[in-house]
């Protein structure tokens, strides 16, 4: 084990989570942070790590048992030479995304960015030297994106990650360690990340390592996360924090993701126990069928499929967190930049009825509905449907009109059932949108 972890750090620490509180009352700044987050509605998640090497996705080492010892070589050969990072903030921009989240340290340990408090990170360890953090940073702020940083609690690395948690069992580190020596090391990382950078929030992941156990009635540890967060809100109120712990939200988060499912959707299994709470949502998504690069992955989803993904988010209150695995020499593969640069044309002519809007009260199995000030944007996402009909109690229309030319739809409202005939010459493979004022 080469890593080396400061010490004065840690002891401020100790004594700054002793004040800890157990509620939690969002600033004025975090509350806009808020809105600013629901109106953005589109972002793209990176996840790009010394795993991407390997080209086996972002589970590499807890999936071929690579020895921790064997996995340190990796960084000796990450040297992402063709990374650039204002190509990649470009291309978020030119695909209508608002903010990056990216993966500052992922499961195996490796932080992607120059880290004080270990020295097994980008900047230290591989040739490259260079803190990619920093750089897309810089590159986010000259184009007007927001970034976070995606972090992992759950450490297959770190000696002190002990007792171990569902995974990263015989990866060759001793069986022995301190578990809060692991949660104080964790969280100078997070204060580092939070006072050295300028990002927009945290999202954290691998907190079901350790629950699941929980959930199964298992020995497990706590992460205590209101002391984390607390550090967090200490250093910048208006910091938003979401943790994909997939249960409800817990005191001190800011917004509450999904795992490729809708809010309150559970199709992919992650979302059992996560109820829908009253914060912002975001849904994330892989591009393919992985998260870090997967060189046999070629599951690419259609414009489609990630268009009518947008929108039902959208027409469900939530962002769409949609992720890409760049490939070891720093580039993004082509079939998704060309994916990302559709999806931004599309939003060029339609982005009024996505952004600034919230869930509309009209949904059903073909459609959704997004609305902002008085007008509601209904979607339509079966291009078969000759008519559509909606439950319209207690409502009358003062307005109905094609998004795409103004002109006027043809309906009628007989027994509280609004019937719009979808006319073949406005009809969209992908999305047919209707714009409906109410009297
Ligand atoms: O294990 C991770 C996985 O690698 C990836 O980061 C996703 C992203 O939502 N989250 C975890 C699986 O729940």
């Amino acid at each position: 084990m080469k890593k080396r972890v400061c010490i004065t750090a840690l002891l401020f620490l100790n004594l700054y989570v002793a004040l800890g509180q157990t509620d939690y009352t969002p600033s004025k700044e975090n509350l806009e942070n808020r809105a600013w987050f629901q109106d953005a509605k589109f972002g793209l998640f990176i996840h790009w790590g010394v795993y991407s090497t390997l080209g086996d996705g972002e589970w590499v080492m807890n999936t071929q048992k690579i020895k921790t010892d064997r996995y340190e070589l990796l960084p000796d050969f990450f040297n992402p030479q063709q990374f650039d990072a204002e190509a990649w903030v470009k291309l978020a921009k030119a695909a209508g995304m608002k903010y990056i989240t990216i993966t500052t340290k992922h499961h195996d340990g490796f932080a992607m960015y120059d880290s004080k408090v270990s020295d097994y990170n980008i900047v230290d360890d591989t040739p490259y030297g260079k803190d990619i953090f920093r750089m897309l940073e810089e590159a986010c702020k000259k184009e007007g994106i927001k970034l976070f940083a995606y972090y992992s609690q759950l450490d297959w690395h770190h000696p002190d990650y002990y007792p171990r948690g569902k995974t990263g069992q015989d990866l060759g580190r001793p069986e022995s360690g301190n578990w809060q020596d692991y949660i104080t090391y964790q969280n100078a990382q997070i204060k580092e990340l939070a006072e050295n950078y300028d990002i927009a929030g945290f999202w954290f992941d691998g907190y079901w390592d350790q629950n699941d156990l929980k959930k199964a009635g298992k020995p497990y540890q706590d992460f205590d996360l209101e002391a984390t967060y607390k550090i967090i809100h200490g250093v910048n109120s208006g910091l938003l924090i979401g943790n994909n712990h997939h249960l409800a939200p817990i005191a001190g988060e800011d917004f509450q993701m999904f795992e490729k499912d809708l809010p309150g959707k559970n199709t992919a299994g992650f979302s059992e126990g996560s109820q829908i709470g009253n914060l912002p949502l975001e849904t994330c998504e892989t591009i393919n069928h992985s998260w870090g690069f997967n060189l046999q992955d070629g599951n690419h989803k259609s414009f489609n499929e990630l268009i009518q993904y947008l929108v039902k988010a959208a027409g469900n209150n939530a962002n769409f967190l949609l992720n890409v695995g760049p490939m070891p020499n720093g580039k993004i593969q082509q079939e998704h930049q060309d994916l990302l640069l559709q999806m931004g044309s599309w939003l060029q002519e339609n982005g009024e009825s996505i952004y600034d809007t919230r869930g509309g009260m009209f949904q059903g199995t073909d459609y959704v509905s997004t609305e902002k000030d008085q007008t509601t944007y209904l979607h339509v996402l079966n291009s078969d449907l000759n008519t559509l009909s909606i439950p319209f109690a207690k409502k009358r229309v003062k307005t109905l009109s094609w998004f795409d030319d103004g002109k006027p739809v043809k309906y009628k409202l007989k027994k509280n059932i609004l019937t719009i005939y979808l006319d073949e010459a406005h009809r969209d493979a992908v999305d047919t949108i209707i714009k409906l004022t109410l009297k």
